[in-house]
Order: structure tokens, then C-alpha cells, then sequence
């Protein structure tokens, strides 16, 4: 899958992605990123790629004609048209099964603004996603292009060396992920669940499902709507439900 970002700042985006799981699926040619710089599209001979606000108001807005000019120098590199998502806390908020969905992509164009926005006719002319990464607000687009990029690109198959672990996470099936535990077996006077070390695989499967439902109880109850269940998961959330009650009342 072939990322081109397009941003003001490259060095930051290339710097955030290039590290660790992303940045070896990037060396192993699962992944591509085509870091655009928007002011080498800039016509202006001063190299500038902002402006004033028509009507008045605080800060600069980004123009229309090197973000355009950038956007068609990436359409004429590859063939069709590929979407392209405008990051910003106007779009649609960003979640597990938009992430899913935008694996199916062979091509992505991320477009961040910066400053105060992007001049509205180019938005109007080349983007068809507005997606926003949460209700707060950010200086720009590159830290929600680096989250979405992350998100997207490991549920792209070889991008996590261990294949299972990118659908039992956390938020697969709707539900917060069990706590995990290493070596040693006694931290600080604290044990692993016994459970854990009685190498019965199922009884193991059975304390992690529970343990999952009753996070998702107890952090995030408003996921248990859409959440996949079976009838032990609502028996067990039943029996919980009065002691969760205490803690919100
Ligand atoms: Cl996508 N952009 C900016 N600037 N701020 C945000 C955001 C995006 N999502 C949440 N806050």
C-alpha cells in the first residue's frame, strides 16, 4: 500500500513513521511512503504557500494552488484516482472500522493543513474524506496522518510479523484488550493470575474473554452496544452490573 502524504513538514512525518513496525514494513516493501512537500509545488517566487484570511480574522491560510499543484503531481504519477482524505476536527472521527475499511486501499493521499486551514475551493476540487482523529483540537494534520497511517497499515497483512495479533487486539470485536503479563511470575509481591500458568488453553481463552468483557465493562460501557457477545458474555455482565452501577452513581 502506497501512503502520499501531503504536508508542509516531510521531515516530521517521515520521522515519526520510519521507526519500528511501520518503518520495517516500509524497508520490506509491504508498505510505501511518498512524503510530498507542498511548497515545492509553490508558484510564488518568494516560495510562500500562505496568505492572509479574505474577510480578516487571526492566523494564515494555506492556498489553493500548491496544494492543488501538489495533489496533481501525485494523480500523474500513478494510475486513476486515488481518495484523498483532508485530516481535520471537522471530518468524520477516525475508528477501528474506518481503519479496516482504508487497508483496502492500494493508494491514499493524506492531505494536512496547517495554521488556520486550507482555502475551501481546493478542499472542494480534489477531496473526498474528511476525517478527524478525536474532539480536541491540533496545530496541523501530520500527527493525525502519522495515527492513521499506523492504524490502517497494521491491518495490512505481513505488516505485524505475528498475523493474529492485528484482529485480537484490542477494540477487534468491540471489546478492550485482557491484561498481559511477563517473567517474572512474582513482581513486587505481586503474581501472574494462576490461571495463566496452568498451561490449560482453554480455561486460559475463558479468563481473557471475561477479562476483556469486564474492562469493557468498567472503562468503556458504551462499546458494549455494538460489541459481539455470546450469552455467557451478557451472564457475565449481568452478575457485574450491579457493582459497576456503584462505582458511576
Ligand atoms: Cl485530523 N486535525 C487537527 N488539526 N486537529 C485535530 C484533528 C485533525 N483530529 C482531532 N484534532
Amino acid at each position: 500500500m502506497r501512503f502520499h502524504i501531503l504536508t508542509l513538514f516531510p521531515d516530521m512525518v517521515r520521522q515519526g513513521l520510519e521507526t519500528s513496525i511501520i518503518g520495517n514494513a516500509i524497508q520490506n516493501g509491504i508498505l510505501e511512503l511518498d512524503l510530498v512537500d507542498i511548497r515545492d509545488y509553490t508558484a510564488d517566487r518568494h516560495k510562500k504557500v500562505d496568505d492572509y484570511p479574505y474577510g480578516g480574522g487571526a492566523g494564515m491560510v494555506m492556498q489553493a494552488q500548491p496544494v492543488y499543484d501538489a495533489w496533481r503531481a501525485v494523480n500523474a504519477s500513478g494510475k486513476g484516482r486515488p481518495r484523498c482524505i483532508y485530516l481535520t476536527p471537522q471530518g468524520r472521527r477516525f475508528d477501528q472500522s474506518m481503519a479496516k475499511e482504508l487497508a483496502g486501499e492500494e493508494d491514499l493521499i493524506l492531505l494536512c493543513g496547517h495554521y488556520e486551514g486550507i482555502d475551501e475551493r481546493v478542499l472542494e476540487e480534489i477531496v473526498t474524506d474528511q476525517v478527524s482523529i478525536g474532539d480536541y483540537v491540533l496545530t496541523g494534520g501530520e500527527l493525525p496522518a502519522m495515527v492513521l497511517v499506523d492504524a490502517v497499515s497494521r491491518m495490512i497483512p505481513g505488516v505485524l510479523t505475528n498475523d493474529a495479533s492485528g484482529s485480537s487486539e484490542s477494540l477487534e470485536g468491540g471489546l478492550l484488550e485482557y491484561p498481559q503479563y511477563s517473567r517474572p511470575a512474582e513482581w513486587m509481591g505481586r503474581k501472574v493470575p494462576q490461571v495463566l500458568l496452568s498451561g490449560d488453553h482453554q480455561k486460559i481463552e475463558n479468563w481473557r474473554r471475561e477479562q476483556s468483557v469486564l474492562r469493557t465493562l468498567r472503562h468503556r460501557p458504551d462499546l458494549l452496544d455494538e460489541a459481539d457477545l455470546s450469552y455467557r458474555d451478557v451472564k457475565l455482565i449481568l452478575d457485574h452490573a450491579s457493582e459497576t452501577k456503584d462505582h458511576t452513581s
